[in-house]
This record gives C-alpha cells, sequence and structure tokens, in this order.
C-alpha cells in the first residue's frame, strides 16, 4: 500500500482538509476526461478548448449545446464511484473540510457531499445570456428551454469556458480554505488550469502537507510532499 507510516500520521491529526478534484475522479464513473483521448478531447475535428471558449458560445451557440448535450447524454448513466463517496465521509471526519471542484458533472453531490464549490459550474443548469435567469436542465437532452422564458434570449450552459470568470465568490472561498488547511489534496486533476491549479501552490506556500493523487505525473508532482501513483477510488477509500 502507497501510504506511508508519515501520510497516514497526517491524515489521523489534520484538523483541516481541504480537496481539490479534477476529472480524473470521475474518470471510474465512466466520465471521460478532457486530455485523455476520445471524443471529450476532440469533438468533431475540435479540440475541446476550442469549443469550450467564450469566444466559440458568441460565433456558434448551437455547435456549443450539441457538445453539451452530448456529454450530457454520456452522464445520464453515470454514478458516484467509490472515490466521490469516500470524500463525502470525510467531511463529517475533520473539524474543518472543503471539498473544491474542477467538475461540472455534479457526482460530488450526488455522493453525499455538501457545500461543495464547483469552480466550473455545472453541466445541468443554463443561464439566460442577456439577463442571466438560471435554469435546471437536469434530466432534459437536449436540453429545453432553448430561449429565456423572461426575455426571450438564449441560454447557454452554466460552465465556465477558457477566458471566462470563475463564479462570484467561489475561488475567494476556496482560496480562504486552501490557505488555512493543514493538509490538502490535489486528486485527478491535470493541474493545467488556473486559477484551480493555484489553490495548491496556496495551499503549500501557507504551510499544508500537499498530497497528489494521480496515477501520472503532472505539473505539480515535484511540488508535492507526497504523490500517490493510483487511480483515485483504489486510493482514497483506504485512508
Ligand atoms: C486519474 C484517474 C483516476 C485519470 N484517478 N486520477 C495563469 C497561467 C496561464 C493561463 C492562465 C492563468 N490564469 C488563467 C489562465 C487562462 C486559462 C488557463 O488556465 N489556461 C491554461 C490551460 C493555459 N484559465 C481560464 O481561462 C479560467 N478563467 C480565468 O482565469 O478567468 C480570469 C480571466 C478571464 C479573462 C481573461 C483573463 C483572466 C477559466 C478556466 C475554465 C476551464 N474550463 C474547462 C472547461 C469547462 C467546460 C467544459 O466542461 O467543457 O474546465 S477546461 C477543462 O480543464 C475543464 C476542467 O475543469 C479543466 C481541468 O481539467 P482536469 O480536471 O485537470 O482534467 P484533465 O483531463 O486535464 O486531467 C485528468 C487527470 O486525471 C489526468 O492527470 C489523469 O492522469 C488523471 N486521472 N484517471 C485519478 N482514476
Ligand atoms: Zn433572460
Amino acid at each position: 500500500m502507497q501510504i506511508s507510516d508519515e501520510l497516514k500520521e497526517k491524515f489521523q491529526t489534520a484538523r483541516s482538509v481541504c480537496v481539490l478534484t479534477g476529472a480524473g475522479i470521475s474518470a471510474e464513473s465512466g466520465v471521460p476526461t478532457f486530455r485523455g483521448g476520445g471524443n471529450s478531447t476532440v469533438w468533431k475535428g475540435m479540440p475541446f478548448d476550442q469549443i469550450s471558449s467564450a469566444s466559440m458560445v458568441r460565433e456558434n451557440l448551437a455547435e456549443v449545446w450539441e457538445w453539451f448535450d452530448y456529454r450530457r447524454g454520456v452522464l445520464k448513466d453515470c454514478e458516484p464511484n467509490a472515490a466521490h463517496f469516500t470524500l463525502a465521509k470525510w467531511q463529517d471526519r475533520f473539524a474543518g473540510f472543503t471539498l473544491v471542484t474542477q467538475n461540472i458533472d455534479g457526482l460530488h453531490t450526488a455522493a453525499g457531499s455538501r457545500d461543495v464549490i464547483e469552480l466550473h459550474g455545472n453541466i445541468q443548469r443554463a443561464y439566460c445570456t442577456n439577463c442571466e435567469k438560471r435554469f435546471d436542465i437536469r434530466g432534459k437532452i437536449p436540453h429545453v428551454p432553448e430561449i429565456c422564458d423572461d426575455c426571450g434570449a438564449n441560454l447557454r450552459a452554466d460552465v465556465v469556458l477558457f477566458g471566462e470568470m470563475l463564479p462570484p465568490g467561489a475561488f475567494e472561498k476556496a482560496e480562504k480554505a486552501a490557505r488555512n488547511c493543514d493538509l490538502f489534496f490535489v486528486v485527478g486533476t491535470s493541474a493545467l488550469v488556473y486559477p484551480a491549479a493555484g489553490l495548491a501552490e496556496i495551499a503549500k506556500r501557507n504551510g499544508a502537507f500537499l498530497v497528489e493523487i494521480n496515477p501520472e505525473e503532472t505539473p505539480m508532482s515535484g511540488f508535492c510532499d507526497f504523490s500517490i501513483r493510483m487511480k483515485a477510488g483504489r486510493i482514497l477509500p483506504a485512508f
């Protein structure tokens, strides 16, 4: 088992824990990662960072909706896995616990986690491109309504695309938790996208013990106190 005595001790004595998750934590639920190849890396010949961008929403909203409705269709059959359920249990185990996710799939909440900070929004919501009214589109594939019932403008998915701001207050809340925790886990993320990846750096600079869980090396690995090269669903339940 890859949990050292030092890490066991840190885990058992931690008062405040913060966890940042990325697409890798949902991989064992059947949700494709962004940079792992397949349709979620390149959609109809377009790299995901091209279609998941603010400029594409302006230029071709219908195409962007097709991509999001396709992914909502994939998600329909996905359930939380052992890693999501383990993190939901951790919430009641520590005096302080904050779960921050880059994922838009809602699987942490489905597993029972409360107050999840969703830095990049949620794919089961839409908002009006004019008045910003929110709509719950869970279970509606393709999404309906298509236009806002208040002002008649087009809806778009409530997710944060490249070049867009994060939801108001979300990063600030996550940053506070990262600054104040004594143990920080970075789970299933390539750690390439900012400002999310910066949370691990903030935690470390403020004295937290930094643990990475990822089968692959990332740009964050050299910075971590401990890297566990395993799938999240295998190792998290072992804590
Ligand atoms: C497993 C596993 C298993 C597999 N168990 N692990 C500073 C420096 C440089 C650039 C910037 C910067 N600050 C901001 C930027 C610009 C940009 C950015 O970061 N660019 C870099 C890529 C260069 N950031 C932004 O634009 C952000 N906004 C912003 O900064 O606003 C302020 C601002 C606005 C305007 C101008 C200037 C500033 C917004 C970022 C939004 C990201 N959105 C996306 C798409 C969401 C919509 C959609 O779903 O389509 O979010 S991008 C995509 O990447 C998605 C993810 O949340 C995000 C992170 O990906 P993640 O989760 O890490 O997934 P993968 O696939 O990359 O990795 C999976 C990992 O899992 C791998 O490592 C596997 O090994 C591992 N794994 N199986 C554990 N079983
Ligand atoms: Zn509206």
